[in-house]
């Protein structure tokens, strides 16, 4: 028995540390029964290893397995928090090249994490009770490799069986994680991002291509409502950092959030069921979306795993219809890789942080004060007709500077991650009603149609009691839930001629076709929808989930709702070909990234 005291610790420790994981992530649905023997199997794969070292070396190596596994639980951890998704290579890939937004993932941290360690403080001192001179035969190894194999093998089919191209495409790492839990579903990472590299490498086949070709071709809308009518003006995006749609028209003891959003709503369409579609890319998959009309990344971010790809991008659009093209951002020229981005989507121009004078910085690089005022001469002196796309910063996630935002009474929320955000999108809505101003005083606003979006959420999962503070409420559904991830679509045009509430169902991805009907620029590669000339209601999120007319289906659980009562519906032969079409068009789309499609077809 001392010869085999790691043994023993480590077989009872690594499944408690990564059962108390998956209690953590999913407290609603958590069950021991079903997760403990895919748990144990991914841990007896690390034992036997182990098993075929010699005894002194098998201390160190199941030491050493523990303490990564244990930092790794942590960091996965953390991310969930923020992203609500689990940590994959091509993340940790974007993560070396992004160089994490500290103050995000600071503010994230608890020091009871660090518990998953306060084993690894005692175990070196039980080796010396060890007797790490008797001979093991590799026989056992043997056997533990076989047990785990076939344990596992039974749960990885039973999934697979459950929900077809999940394993294969990890549409939704949650659901994996919570079936298998995170060891298991980091094996499965490992082989999918090794696969897929040697994958791409492989020609696709004719038949997918025609596939890819019929849907984008079916997908165009029939009408062409507003068909060019705005060929000729600028069109000036601004993608706000963190908008959330529940500060529109919404107040604090009777003081507007957004009062100068609420009032260019007032002239514009209004987009009030617009969803944000942003997968682990955070921001540059909003930017990738609304420019490409292209699903997010399965793992990781487009910006950094197909960076050197061919895009038929909105500015690319632009530019070949003699259009002026600049993207403006008052932070880090490489943060997201955008220089690189950037250039092959054919911004002409890229005004970055050394474009700006730093001379007011709030959060995370330049206010958007500074910014936007700095931006009006940078719009100036831009070829007429352009395309211009800005994306502010200061309403940044954990929205800590609240000394900078100005005065805003939050009430009970005050010193509140709730209450800091609206102080920080309040701040924002004050700087784009200067700048509205400003386009409008310079004769832009006139010429030019107006596009603000909101790129993700800003409250995180883990703090969705806020809501109820927020709302006075004792509970948020599932359905309350992905209702709150609506951001804001505002469209303002020039002549006024469409304004009013659009109840359409719509997301980032829809952006680029409505744009590409009203400026009449070529649409080849599209994967959303014109808002202006479509009926069907339909949101695709990178997980498999998706909002179609009144149905939600949530991947996370597996379980479709009724978006009006909240209630849950069984599925049905409707909605599982629904579920089926949803995951066809999410493989379109990253066809078209893994193969460079858009070239090749480009070339034919
Ligand atoms: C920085 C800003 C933040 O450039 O776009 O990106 P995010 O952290 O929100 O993805
Ligand atoms: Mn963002």
């Amino acid at each position: 028995m001392r010869s085999f005291i790691d043994v023993i610790i480590f077989i009872i420790i690594l499944p408690c540390k990564l059962l108390i994981y998956a209690h953590q992530i999913n407290s609603n649905s958590f069950s021991v029964k079903s997760l403990l023997m895919p748990i144990i199997a991914s841990v007896l794969v690390f034992l036997a290893i182990g098993l075929l070292l010699k005894a002194a070396h098998r201390f160190k190596f199941l030491y050493i397995c523990n303490l990564i596994i244990s930092i790794l639980i942590i960091c996965d951890l953390n991310y969930f928090r923020y992203f609500k998704d689990i940590i994959s290579i091509p993340v940790i890939i974007n993560s070396v090249e992004l160089g994490a937004v500290g103050s995000s993932v600071k503010s994230l941290i608890k020091y009871s994490d660090f518990l998953y360690l306060a084993d690894l403080a005692i175990i070196p001192f039980i080796n010396r009770y060890m007797n790490n001179t008797k001979k093991i035969s590799k026989f056992p190894s043997v056997i533990l490799l076989i047990i785990c194999v076939l344990i596992n093998f039974k749960y990885f089919y039973k999934l697979s069986r459950e929900q077809p191209r999940l394993l294969t495409t990890m549409y939704n790492k949650v659901y994996i994680t919570n079936s298998l839990g995170v060891l298991n579903y980091h094996y499965i990472d490992i082989y999918n991002t090794a696969y897929n590299r040697i994958n791409r490498l492989a020609p696709i086949s004719k038949n997918k291509i025609s596939d890819i070709q019929n849907f984008i071709n079916n997908n165009k809308a029939s009408e062409k409502n507003f068909h060019g009518s705005y060929e000729g003006k600028n069109l000036i995006m601004i993608q706000v950092e963190a908008l959330q749609g529940f500060v529109i028209n919404s107040s604090i003891n009777g003081r507007e959030i957004t009062p100068n959003l609420n009032k260019l709503i007032k002239s514009s369409e209004y987009f009030d069921n617009f969803y944000y579609q942003v997968a682990a890319g955070g921001t540059s998959d909003a930017e990738f979306m609304t420019n490409n009309s292209l699903y997010p990344a399965q793992s990781g971010a487009v910006y950094f795993l197909y960076s050197g790809n061919t895009f038929d991008s909105m500015p690319k659009a632009f530019y070949n219809k003699g259009y002026d093209t600049a993207a403006l951002h008052g932070f880090r020229e490489n943060f997201w890789n955008r220089d690189v981005m950037y250039k092959n989507f054919d911004f002409k121009h890229f005004y970055g942080e050394k474009s700006f004078k730093k001379d007011e910085i709030i959060g995370l690089g330049l206010s958007d004060r500074s910014f936007l005022n700095q931006s009006i001469d940078k719009l100036d002196n831009l070829k007429s007709p352009f395309y211009a796309f800005l994306i502010t910063l200061s309403s940044h996630f954990p929205y800590d500077d609240v000394n900078q935002y100005g005065n805003f009474d939050v009430g009970n929320l005050e010193d509140t991650l709730m209450g800091n955000y609206i102080k920080s999108i309040h701040y924002t809505d004050e700087q784009l009603g200067m700048f509205l101003d400003k386009l409008n005083k310079s004769g832009l606003l006139n010429n030019s149609v107006i596009v603000l979006y909101g790129d993700h959420y800003a409250i995180p999962k883990n703090k969705e009691n806020l809501f109820l503070k927020f709302y006075n409420k004792s509970s948020i559904s599932d359905v309350d839930w992905i209702k709150l991830q609506k951001v804001p679509l505002i469209i303002h045009f020039p002549d006024g001629a469409l304004k009013g509430i659009n109840h359409t169902n719509s997301g980032e991805m829809d952006i680029y076709p409505t744009m590409a009907n009203l400026f009449n620029l070529p649409q080849k590669y599209m994967m959303g929808k014109d808002l202006f000339n479509s009926t069907q209601g339909k949101i695709i999120y990178r997980n498999g989930s998706f909002i179609d007319g009144n149905y939600y289906y949530m991947s996370e659980n597996n379980t479709y709702y009724n978006m009006k009562t909240g209630s849950k519906i069984p599925e049905t032969k409707t909605l599982l070909e629904k579920r089926q079409s949803v995951l066809d068009e999410l493989e379109y789309s990253d066809s078209i990234l893994k193969h460079n499609l858009i070239k090749k077809l480009d070339e034919k």
